[in-house]
């Protein structure tokens, strides 16, 4: 497959105050875009040529680093595009999400405030998690642009906590903007899309 960079599914100014229209023109026109240039590029002649995205982030990592940092990242945008929404966040999950979540993460605001530490403790560039794994719900975080798909597990929701996510709404506050992305910004119903595929 080829790499195409997708539309945002909003407007660019529609998730301020939380998420700036500069910061997405940024983040989507210039660095997604040069995940998925860069990603073409490399892809051209290799063996993953003609594999889906995942096929291409499981069979790249640990062997094909440059090829899987940008097809890593490419997979984590197209989905942390998805993960959000205007009026997002909230105290309120879908049903069965709702009961997965009190279950095996100690409620929604146990699952926020350890989602949050995940991203404001991963040692410079990453991303946090949300995931599905042996059919039990965890929280991880992840260096660079490692995803949980290579560690056997589907994620559900990711917060990128690069410095290009956050650097000119908050400057150096990660903290405060996890705590708009998980106050004001998740896209719960997607992630609830994406809990029952997984499950
Ligand atoms: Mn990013």
């Amino acid at each position: 497959m080829t790499f195409t960079l997708p539309d945002l599914p909003y407007a660019y100014d529609a998730l301020a105050p939380h998420m700036s229209k500069e910061t997405l023109e940024f983040h989507h026109d210039k660095h997604h875009q040069a995940y998925v240039t860069n990603g073409n590029n490399l892809l051209k002649g290799s063996e993953f040529e003609g594999k889906s995205l995942e096929e291409i982030v499981k069979g790249s990592f640990g062997k094909n680093a440059a090829l899987f940092n940008n097809a890593g990242q490419h997979y984590n945008h197209i989905h942390f595009w998805k993960w959000m929404k205007p009026k997002g966040g909230g105290g309120k999950l879908p049903g069965r999400l709702e009961k997965k979540v009190n279950d095996d993460l100690g409620g929604l605001e146990k699952f926020k405030t350890d989602f949050a530490a995940a991203g404001a403790g991963q040692f410079g560039s990453g991303w946090a998690w949300l995931s599905v794994k042996n059919g039990k719900l965890e929280v991880s975080k992840t260096p660079n642009g490692e995803n949980p798909l290579v560690h056997g597990a589907t994620p559900i929701l990711g917060v990128d906590v690069w410095e290009h996510s956050y650097y000119i709404d908050y400057r150096n506050r990660r903290p405060d903007y996890l705590k708009a992305f998980v106050e004001h910004l998740v896209n719960w119903d997607y992630v609830d899309e994406l809990f029952g595929k997984a499950t």
